[in-house]
């Protein structure tokens, strides 16, 4: 055995060489990974040995570039040296896949001249999540290797593919049990058989038919979904390079449009982003051994659109659940909802209709809080009142079994007041669901001033076992979520009554990259959400709306008017002269407002308010702000959410019209967040600043 470098040995068994990686956590391609791969290379070539097997240790092939080496200069030797090497070698060279093999991963094994993986090995291009596009040649191997719409599908969604799939479109040679012996047979097997030392380079079978209309069909296919992002674009345009090009120039194009991605703003935010989600997950404090509690059984109170939506999530795994409501009839509306959504997922090929049955077998209806006696954790979603949800609370304590945790679904209320309602204001704490529930990722987790390290780890696993995003707050009114987004809400709405449309408002934050603005997500989630005909004394917009009978899409007219069949929106002249009639009345002078007024006053007051909730502590780090916006309201990826946006705007520049506002317009919103202005003292930023 010889160790060429830290991460990378040289070993032989019998005539076949071993060159194995070592790099935990995932084998990614640090320096000294290539240099490894290198030396082993030259080393095995010039060896007795008449194969060579490229094997990782631990948990998985190897990974992709190592991305916390992108923001430096580029470390030599070049991943191509290696591959180079790799593609050269006189001796076949096998490369043997468990786990995944991603990125420069996987285009290190499309130099292998075969591949074999094991059943349960993933293979996958997702330098397109990062903002980039595969840049060692992967862009012009897959397509040669899979065909043109394969490599289009996998390198613009970014998600890998199965062994089984990568042996059916022949990215893979073969399927074995016992990875190495697997891979030392297929490589005699090779030798003996004198197998052709097979460059994909060289191939240009599956692109000869490639019909030139693909691309723009493709391209028209995911406008939608990839709005605003860059990469998708690119990777096309490199698939078509490598159709239309020589290996060598498209091999360039690749390497150019590679660092034109790399140089710009979006692949920083989403390499950002990349790590943001993953230290969210990481709780200063938190003892490394906190066992979590086991969630065997998940009771849901309240079988209306949030219960049904969080008691999916855990059927969907595998984990039963007791959902609870007052009435039968109200327990067989939520059911026969949470049926007919499997069902619509079954239709479109989402699951097999013996899902569905399974799914709701593990959902028990009852209506009768006494059933959460077994459940291991309690999720409380019935609506938004202090009172009802703290009687609620206190006759779950006499419920549940000792050791369960006791969770609110809360998008708000104050989770200390909820747990003083039990004997055991440890086991309580939030879990802030964002609707549609059994889609939206984002999961806020609310630790109460006595909630129990036990609970905070139950919540946070659970959160990830269900296949949630979530992000450790503090109290306060709305959490990070919310909170920052009651004051847009505060502009949005004075900017309506100065005389900017709120289709206009909704158009720009939709052109800036979120789904849709303030006024056709107050549509969605229903106008009359906490309004009370008996006290609306048309004080707001909002009110006046209610009360002349526009609750939103659901019927059919609010801020919009909805065509019943298409439900696209249009703007309403009546809505138009009762915003109007309601400024006159206010005494409230209508005047032009700029594009980017419009946006910095919807956008600004966010940013000032996620530094007054790192200051206070209820967010841990910058980067949990972004988290929650990117998961919970569609804030666009690409601009790595409203921290990591503002100091690209420029965090000074950004302090001065927070100022400007506050003194044109006033308003405790406006007041500057002391934390920004300390950071623009000190050159610091949001985006990393962690308490
Ligand atoms: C690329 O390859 C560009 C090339 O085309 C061109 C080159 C010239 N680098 O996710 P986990 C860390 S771009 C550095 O929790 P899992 C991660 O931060 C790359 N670090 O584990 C975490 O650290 P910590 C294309 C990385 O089991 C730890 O490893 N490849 C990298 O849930 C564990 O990660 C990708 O985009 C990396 N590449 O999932 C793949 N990857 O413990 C990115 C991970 O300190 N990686 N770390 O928080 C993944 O998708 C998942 O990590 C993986 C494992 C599926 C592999």
């Amino acid at each position: 055995m010889t160790q060429l470098t830290q991460s990378v040995r040289l070993e032989f068994d019998g005539d076949v060489a071993l060159i194995h990686i070592d790099n935990p956590p995932v084998n990614a391609l640090s320096h000294h990974v290539r240099q490894g791969l290198l030396d082993g290379m030259t080393q095995a070539e010039s060896s007795d040995a008449s194969a060579i097997v490229v094997i990782c240790d631990g948990r998985t092939f190897i990974a992709g570039a190592d991305i916390t080496e992108f923001s430096g200069p580029p470390k030599p030797p070049s991943l191509q040296a290696a591959q180079d090497a790799m593609e050269n070698c006189s001796k076949p060279v096998i490369a043997a896949v468990h786990g995944t093999a991603l990125g420069g991963g996987l285009e290190v094994a499309l130099c292998a001249h075969y591949r074999v993986g094991v059943s349960s090995s993933k293979y996958g291009l997702p330098e397109v999540k990062l903002g980039l596009l595969p840049g060692a040649g992967g862009t012009q191997r897959l397509p040669r290797i899979t065909g043109a719409a394969r490599a289009l599908e996998m390198m613009t969604s970014g998600e890998p593919i199965t062994a089984e799939e990568a042996l059916e479109c022949g990215l893979i040679n073969e399927i074995v049990e016992d990875l190495q012996a697997g891979a030392i047979a297929f490589a005699r097997r090779a030798v003996a058989e004198k197998m052709p030392l097979l460059r994909i380079r060289d191939r240009n079978d599956k692109l000869a038919d490639t019909p030139p209309s693909m691309f723009d069909e493709f391209r028209a296919g995911i406008a939608r979904k990839t709005r605003g992002f860059l990469a998708p674009e690119y990777n096309v345009r490199c698939v078509e390079a490598a159709v239309n090009l020589d290996f060598d120039a498209g091999l360039q194009r690749e390497q150019e449009l590679f660092r034109d991605l790399m140089k710009g703003t979006q692949s920083k935010a989403q390499q950002y982003y990349f790590f943001a989600e993953r230290a969210a997950l990481k709780i200063p404090g938190l003892p490394k051994d906190t066992k979590a509690a086991d969630v065997g059984r998940c009771g849901v109170l309240g079988a209306g659109t949030m219960g049904g939506g969080i008691a999916m999530n855990f059927a969907n795994v595998g984990i039963p659940v007791t959902i609870v409501e007052r009435d039968e009839d109200a327990l067989e509306r939520g059911l026969a909802v949470v049926r007919s959504n499997y069902e619509r997922t079954a239709a479109r090929g989402g699951i097999s209709s013996d899902d569905v049955e399974t799914r709701m077998g593990l959902i028990s209806g009852s209506v009768d809080m006494g059933d959460f006696a077994e459940c291991d954790l309690i999720i409380e979603a019935v609506f938004e009142n202090m009172d009802l949800k703290k009687s609620i609370f206190e006759q779950l304590d006499q419920i549940c079994q000792p050791g369960a945790i006791l969770a609110s679904n809360t998008s708000a209320l104050d989770i200390n007041e909820i747990a003083s309602a039990t004997s055991r204001p440890d086991a309580v704490i939030g879990m802030h669901f964002f609707s549609p529930a059994n889609v939206m990722k984002m999961l806020e987790v609310v630790r109460g001033d006595e909630t129990s390290d036990i609970a905070i780890a139950t919540a946070m696993g659970i959160g990830r076992t269900i296949g949630k995003t979530p992000v450790l707050c503090g109290v306060c009114h709305g959490f990070v979520g919310n909170r920052m987004l009651f004051m847009r809400g505060i502009e949005a709405e004075k900017m309506i009554l100065e005389g900017a449309a709120p289709s206009r408002v909704d158009q720009i934050l939709f052109d800036f990259g979120l789904p849709m603005g303030p006024f056709a997500m107050s549509d969605l989630a229903g106008l009359d959400i906490g309004w009370d005909e008996a006290t609306s004394s048309g004080s707001t917009v909002r009110e006046l709306l209610c009360e002349s009978g526009r609750r939103g899409q659901k019927n059919g007219s609010g801020y919009y008017t909805y065509d019943p069949t298409t439900r696209a929106a249009t703007p309403d002249p009546e809505v138009e002269q009762i915003i109007q009639g309601f400024a006159e009345r206010q005494g409230i002078p209508q005047r032009d407002i700029s594009d980017q007024e419009i946006l910095e006053r919807c956008l600004y007051p966010m940013v000032n308010e996620g530094a007054k909730i790192l200051s206070e502590g209820i967010a841990i780090r910058g980067s949990d702000v972004d988290v929650v916006w990117i998961n919970g309201y569609g804030w666009p990826m690409y601009t790595g959410g409203p921290m990591f946006w503002a100091d690209t705007v420029g965090l000074s520049d950004v302090a001065d019209r927070i100022k400007h506002y506050a003194s044109t317009l006033g308003g405790e919103h406006w007041s500057i967040s002391p934390l920004i202005e300390q950071l623009v003292a000190e050159g610091g930023s949001l985006s990393t600043y962690t308490n």
